[in-house]
């Protein structure tokens, strides 16, 4: 399980405080020419790479996560990179991620509120590309509550605005408890709800262009 300690403290600083434990979020993580390179990469990947899903279409790189455990691939430099930097900030408690999955999200796009499975290892990390996302997270259903509807709405806990170069560490409670998602919107709405909006600098309304998020993943 990962352990947030072996993140040094000078990340102390990126830590989102209005959310439970634990998320980082790391503005400019990357350079706008590091980002081309990302995206160039991305777009040069033969067409069969991509997967077409219901809101999105995605790139699996390291191999295919299966129930039975994953048959490896090895990283393509260009990915390597970034996953021995994030890797070695103590992202994924001292392990290095061996997975990465490149989710494509078009304007109106995005994906349900989910849960990642206990495939994973218990953190994820994200990099932004593209342009912003809003990814929110949801409490689960609770079947023991019968006073209050166990809407979308009534689950809704956060936000985070994940900006485009940004880097998103999310640990622990915030990675297993929670479910999350990203609207099919064409407009985000950010309210007070969105976490890191002071860290973000935010604006009252975004449009929503193409987004690639690449998230790190570590089956164990
Ligand atoms: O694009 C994201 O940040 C979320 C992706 C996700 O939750 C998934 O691929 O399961």
């Amino acid at each position: 399980m990962a352990n947030p300690e072996q993140i040094p403290e000078e990340f102390e600083a990126y830590k989102v405080k209005h959310a439970p434990p634990t998320v980082y979020f790391i503005p400019e993580f990357i350079t706008e020419a590091e980002e081309e390179n990302l995206l160039q990469q991305v777009y040069k990947a033969p067409k069969p790479k991509w997967t077409q899903l219901s809101g999105r279409r995605l790139q699996n790189w390291g191999g295919l996560p299966h129930p039975k455990g994953m048959l490896a691939e090895k990283l393509p430099d260009w990915l390597l990179r970034y996953t021995e930097k994030i890797s070695g900030l103590g992202a994924f408690g001292g392990k290095n991620a061996n997975h990465v999955l490149v989710n494509e999200y078009r304007p109106e796009e995005g994906i349900m509120p989910h849960e990642d499975g206990p495939l994973y290892h218990p953190t994820v990390t994200t990099i932004t590309l593209g342009s912003h996302t809003l990814l929110d997270f949801y409490r689960p259903i609770d079947e023991t509550q019968t006073e209050v509807p166990q809407t979308e709405e009534s689950r809704y806990v956060l936000s985070l605005l994940l900006q485009r170069r940004s880097l998103l560490i999310v640990q622990d409670e915030m990675y297993m408890h929670y479910l999350h998602g990203i609207k099919g919107v064409a407009m985000d709405t950010l309210t007070e709800r969105v976490a890191n909006l002071s860290v973000a600098g935010g604006q009252q309304w975004c449009a929503v262009e193409s987004a690639v998020g690449a998230a790190l993943l570590h089956p164990d």
